[in-house]
């Protein structure tokens, strides 16, 4: 007997049971129907992505009911929402995540397995949605998973791109780029909303009128208007009711103007027109940490947050009659500068569309929205030339400009002496070509700003934003990030999960601090032996798919030291190859030396614009290819690149990690995830004193990290006293050996120009210190190896690690945000008689 998941008389629509129930009759049944009647086939004729796309729709009715009921509860108690804006999500895959979340896993097992099909083949199937970069996307989906388990009312809201980060590829060692259609076969997950449709106005001028009263008004006369579209995809939380969406929209051309051209029969124009409008969500920029001044991408970002806002306005003027206090309804976060854009639209929206007076338009506007800053690269710091800015949204500038002078202004009355202040605080970057700093914008239309890391925020204050800290101390926060465990450690490392709720129940998933409690078995040899086993049978995983996928073959009793995220000469991929030369060079004078065996993998996209990224994914598969080869070698070392790094090859690699390497110049990183989830799955941490590394060390205990490198006081100092890497080099016979193999040609069949570009960068400028801190890098690995022998003293720091990251769930992180920066409460959402765990 299967049940309907509200009482039917509540249900706003007539639910079928077929929809709801989760026995795992009822699932088999679903899932056939769902093949047969939304995929048109039957089993005999369907592909492997049919049944991922009929089991998809059958978790997604399952989650339908209590969407709408959480809609429901919402509008009832006319709640305060956080809008988190977003130009990425990095959502990951969702089938499994659903499953974990509805407490569905093994009866859907089960009922797969029962049809004859092998559920982690269909999981396979889906593609991973790359609607981001990397760390503040991934971020992004990471809050919308604990705002949902913590009953929080939110909207995540972003774009629809056609096309997401692109798909990365190997060839001849270089990266090579293939578009990610990951709309092929249709997106089960999202709803399209067309009713909830938006205008989005763009170029034109401005002019002068009098209203009704006589006053005088400015209007905007818009060039062109497109459409946003948004497509809803439900967020559940784990093991609660609450489902919040993630609304992306979707660029289409309007058709009053697609009419108008067809009528003057021209075909060509209107289709052209229709395209470059369409073109605005058609592709994510595949930069990370690195602007692109591009006018398509201004165009994304006002495009996602005029239509965003405009939503938001809808729903607050649901239940209030007017904008003056929409800061009590609504939490808006800019999550980076990019949708910092809202600041004037909301302003625009306020002034010209509801009339409101300047000064109540501005209280409402800082109080509404708050601004996390990601990074602390000065050439990550997005700015809009003046003039593309005025020619796509006229009255947004004329909007900035009167802001930055009301700003100017109160600074000059509150610093009269101090005039290169009002330059250096200035929404407005003067030179031959003005700029408008969105970092500015955003700091100024704010009432919180916050970094990501505690020494991230210290940085920010002294550093990068330190003449806004000087005028408003009050509005900086630190809310250092964290990850969900339920993707980062449920989903990935179901073996390790099982453990840790055999000893303690599953509370730990929703209170990761649970985890220190088994800090009191800690001398158990029997638990000792059995976390070894766990870390095994993962790196044996990883194995597996490094050998099917790389044709390497790599040895699970060696050290798993991994390196993946972006490909940046900031995250010093290359220090970890100058390690590795470093073991080959030894072995190489010396084949009988005792080294342990290693296996080092990589990971990670580069920008395709950043040349010495690409050149140090080919140098890392450059030295693969001989060390892995080496009869010398032996085995011992081995290097292997993973193509295509993503969060559902991440979920793979993590669990199977020894050691992590986080090896940033230090001041350079604003926080790192992966750091977190390295740790939370067990494994040591090789670092610097950057980001949440910091903070890392100090929960897992200063012995259980291995930390090396200047620190970020350190390396300002030498760069001030003028920093010379080639003495680093001449001092260091060890460093001079790798280095002159790289430029010999050794890695590139002869050709000794091939590496040239990074060897140079590295003898005469190293921007990022990697000589500087080369010796204590090699040190420090050295430690590391012997550490591992001591399997023992290895298996304690490895738990250790692991059981006290308590502090790295995003769960604390979003409880954070929500009592200092958005002032928001949970609210549950009851489905009565509804009992997750009944047949
Ligand atoms: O580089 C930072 C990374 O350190 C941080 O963990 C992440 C989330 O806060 O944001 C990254 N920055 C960006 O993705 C773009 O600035």
């Amino acid at each position: 007997m299967t049940q309907s998941l509200i009482p039917i008389n509540e249900c706003p629509i007539q639910i079928e049971d077929d929809r709801t129930g989760t026995s795992v009759e009822t699932l088999k049944r679903a899932f056939a129907d769902n093949l047969f009647y939304e995929l048109g086939k039957y089993e005999t004729i369907a592909t492997k992505e049919d049944f991922y796309m009929a089991l998809a729709y059958t978790l997604r009715d399952r989650l339908l009911s209590r969407w709408l009921k959480t809609v429901k509860t919402y509008e009832d108690h006319s709640v305060k929402i956080v809008y988190y804006l977003s130009a990425e999500f990095l959502m990951g895959r969702h089938l499994g995540n659903s499953l974990i979340n509805l407490h569905l896993y093994d009866r859907v097992r089960q009922a797969v397995e029962e049809s004859g099909l092998n559920l982690d083949e269909l999981l396979e199937q889906e593609p991973d949605p790359g609607l981001g970069n990397g760390g503040l996307g991934r971020l992004a989906a990471c809050f919308l998973d604990s705002l949902a388990t913590l009953e929080i009312p939110a909207v995540g809201y972003g774009i629809r791109y056609e096309f997401g980060i692109f798909h990365q590829t190997m060839q001849d060692g270089w990266q090579a780029e293939i578009p990610d259609k990951w709309l092929r076969f249709g997106n089960p997950w999202e709803i399209p909303r067309p009713e909830e449709s938006v205008e989005v106005k763009f170029g034109g001028h401005t002019e002068i009128y009098h209203d009704e009263k006589g006053r005088e008004r400015i209007r905007w006369i818009p060039a062109k208007t497109v459409i946003g579209i948004p497509y809803d995809t439900p967020v559940p939380g784990y093991d609660t009711n609450t489902v919040n969406p993630l609304r992306l929209w979707k660029a289409e051309a309007s058709d009053a103007f697609n009419f108008e051209a067809f009528n003057a029969g021209n075909y060509d124009g209107a289709v052209a027109d229709k395209m470059r409008s369409e073109t605005i969500s058609k592709v994510l920029y595949p930069n990370d940490n690195t602007p692109q001044g591009k006018q398509l991408r201004l165009e994304q970002q006002y495009f996602f947050v005029a239509c965003s806002l405009r939503d938001i306005v809808k729903r607050h003027l649901r239940h209030n009659s007017s904008l003056y206090n929409l800061n009590e309804t609504a939490a808006i976060q800019l999550n980076d500068t990019h949708p910092a854009i809202a600041i004037a639209e909301l302003m625009r929206v306020l002034l010209d569309e509801h009339g409101i007076d300047w000064d109540s338009a501005w209280r409402v506007t800082q109080k509404t929205f708050a601004y996390t800053n990601h990074t602390l690269l000065p050439e990550a710091l997005e700015k809009w030339s003046v003039g593309l800015f005025g020619y796509l949204l006229p009255r947004h500038l004329e909007v900035i400009y009167e802001i930055n002078r009301r700003f100017l202004e109160d600074v000059h009355r509150w610093y009269p002496d101090d005039d290169s202040l009002l330059g250096r605080l200035s929404l407005i970057e003067e030179g031959p070509e003005k700029f408008v700093r969105m970092a500015h914008l955003a700091c100024v239309g704010s009432h919180a700003i916050n970094g990501v890391a505690a020494l991230h925020t210290d940085l920010l204050k002294k550093d990068t934003l330190r003449d806004f800290y000087k005028l408003w101390p009050e509005k900086f926060f630190n809310k250092t990030n964290g990850v969900t465990p339920r993707r980062w450690i449920l989903l990935s490392n179901p073996t390790l999960s099982q453990f840790y709720s055999s000893k303690l129940g599953e509370g730990w998933l929703k209170d990761l601090d649970q985890l220190r409690q088994l800090e009191s078995q800690i001398d158990d040899p029997e638990f000792c032996e059995q976390w070894r086993q766990i870390k095994l049978y993962n790196k044996q995983l990883l194995a597996d798919y490094i050998w099917k996928f790389n044709g390497v073959e790599v040895d699970p009793h060696s050290i798993f030291d991994i390196q993946v995220k972006r490909i940046h000469e900031y995250k010093r991929q290359h220090l970890d190859v100058l390690h590795i030369i470093t073991l080959y060079n030894r072995i190489k004078q010396n084949p009988n030396i005792n080294i342990y065996p290693r296996t080092f993998i990589f990971g990670g996209k580069a920008a395709p614009g950043y040349f010495m990224a690409k050149l140090i994914i080919k140098l890392i598969n450059a030295v693969g290819e001989v060390v892995n080869k080496d009869p010398d070698v032996r085995g011992r070392l081995k290097v292997v690149f993973l193509a295509n790094f993503n969060a559902s090859l991440g979920q793979r690699i993590y669990p199977a990690a020894d050691l992590s390497e986080q090896i940033s110049t230090a001041g350079k990183e604003a926080s790192g995830t992966g750091n977190m989830k390295f740790a939370m799955n067990g494994s040591l941490t090789i670092g610097t004193l950057d980001g949440a590394n910091i903070e890392i060390r100090e929960e897992a205990g200063f012995e259980n990290f291995f930390l090396f490198g200047l620190t970020a006081e350190e390396v300002y100092a030498l760069k001030s006293k003028g920093y010379k890497p080639l003495d680093y080099y001449h001092r260091n016979p060890e460093l001079k050996g790798v280095i002159d193999r790289i430029s010999s040609g050794y890695f590139s069949h002869g050709n000794e120009e091939l590496f040239k570009p990074l060897v140079d960068s590295l003898m005469y400028h190293d921007e990022y210190m990697l000589f500087a801190d080369y010796q204590a890098y090699i040190d420090c690995q050295r430690q590391v190896s012997m550490a591992f022998q001591d399997t023992q003293k290895w298996t304690r720091m490895s738990i250790l690690n692991a059981i006290r990251m308590g502090k790295f769930s995003s769960d604390r992180t979003i409880r954070e945000y929500c009592n200092e920066i958005w002032n928001v409460k949970s609210i549950p959402v009851e489905m009565e008689g509804y009992n997750p765990e009944a047949a």
